[in-house]
């Protein structure tokens, strides 16, 4: 008689993406929670360069995926590139049938207001996920120990409180949980997310994905595109200004002062040249995007094939150098006997 066997069951898996600014501890909370060795950035420089999915078994029937993100306000790459790496990687896991079931958010604690570009990428950060999604993510705070407890409480507070913060996200379903204490919150926000979890599509999925839409045209893409505008604006409002402290320079025949208007006239120029490189990087697809990414993959492959061929011939010509060392050295002590 046939004997039957059971099929062992698979386990379920669960993506879960960390997102924030950089430095804000999104490496180190995947790495408390998963035990696997990520890569902490303890300089100033920022550190997780690109979207990685850390995964593990969380029980026999879960295996969680923690989706590593690099932070908007990196000390490397702009935030066209940050949100081009994110979307990419959400479009490609859309298309694969990859949902994900919770974001978190973390915000250190001790950027106490989120001003200036916190502030705006947090902005970004709502629009890339959609209100209906709200409900699954997790808002938190993190390095609690750097800051007087009274003091983060009191910013806590503000942050929750505040429309522009965290208010309308947490009246909209979403959640607030403290950070503050290492793997125990960092395990106690995790049971949280898998208590809760729900899978969802975000506003950027859906937007480029089931629409067609370019990165330009998404919310998330049209919030950073304003803003790069903006910025070119004032910079061109600048260079207004400077042209009337030339001309005035000039009729006084100030030779410096027309040398250190040309000056910053210049650096203004680069400023908005780079401003606009910028925005040219979001007029891109999913398609635009995967291409630019294999190119870039295949020069990091020919780079990395480079470099292996250099080791290869210094090896082999250090491993030369020591044969006919040892060959001379067995003919002298020949000749000596
Ligand atoms: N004091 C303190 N330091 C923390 C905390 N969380 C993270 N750090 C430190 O902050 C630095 C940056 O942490 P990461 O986990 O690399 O931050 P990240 O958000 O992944 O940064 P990017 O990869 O650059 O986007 C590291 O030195 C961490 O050890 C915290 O709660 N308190
Ligand atoms: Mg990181």
């Amino acid at each position: 008689m046939a004997q039957s066997y059971e099929k062992p069951q698979q386990p379920e898996d669960v993506y879960f993406a960390v997102m924030g600014v950089t430095g804000s501890g999104k490496s180190t909370f995947v790495s408390q929670v998963s035990k696997l060795s990520v890569r902490i950035g303890h300089g100033l420089q920022s550190c997780t360069s690109r979207v990685e999915d850390f995964d593990f078994l969380y029980s026999p029937s879960l295996r969680i995926h923690m989706i590593d993100t690099p932070g908007f306000d990196d000390t490397n790459k702009s935030d066209a590139d940050i949100l081009t790496d994110i979307a990419d990687w959400l479009g490609r896991s859309y298309k694969q049938g990859v949902h994900l079931s919770g974001i978190l958010f973390l915000h250190p604690i001790n950027n106490r207001r989120m001003l200036g570009s916190a502030r705006r990428n947090f902005q970004m950060f709502q629009k890339l996920c959609g209100k209906e999604c709200f409900q699954s993510l997790v808002l938190s705070t993190t390095h609690w120990d750097t800051v007087a407890p009274e003091q983060a409480r009191e910013w806590e507070k503000e942050l929750q409180t505040t429309d522009i913060f965290f208010a309308k996200m947490l009246e909209n379903g979403s959640q607030y949980m403290r950070h503050d204490s290492g793997e125990e919150s960092a395990r106690t926000i995790l049971e949280h997310m898998i208590r809760t979890r729900k899978t969802f599509t975000a506003s950027i999925q859906k937007e480029m994905v089931d629409q067609g839409l370019g990165l330009q045209d998404t919310g998330a893409g049209q919030q950073l595109n304003d803003e790069l505008l903006r910025a070119e604006m004032n910079h061109r409002q600048e260079i207004e200004e400077l042209r009337q402290d030339f001309e005035e320079a000039r009729l006084k025949q100030d030779e410096r002062a027309m040398q250190k208007a040309q000056e910053e006239h210049e650096e203004l120029q680069k400023l908005i040249e780079a401003e606009r490189k910028e925005r040219a990087k979001l007029d891109a697809s999913l398609e635009k995007i995967k291409r630019e990414k294999e190119i870039e993959l295949q020069k990091h492959r020919t780079e990395i094939a480079k470099q292996m061929a250099e080791i290869a011939k210094i090896r082999q010509s250090h491993d030369k150098s020591m044969t006919r060392a040892r060959d001379c050295e067995t003919k002298e002590g020949l000749s000596t006997h």
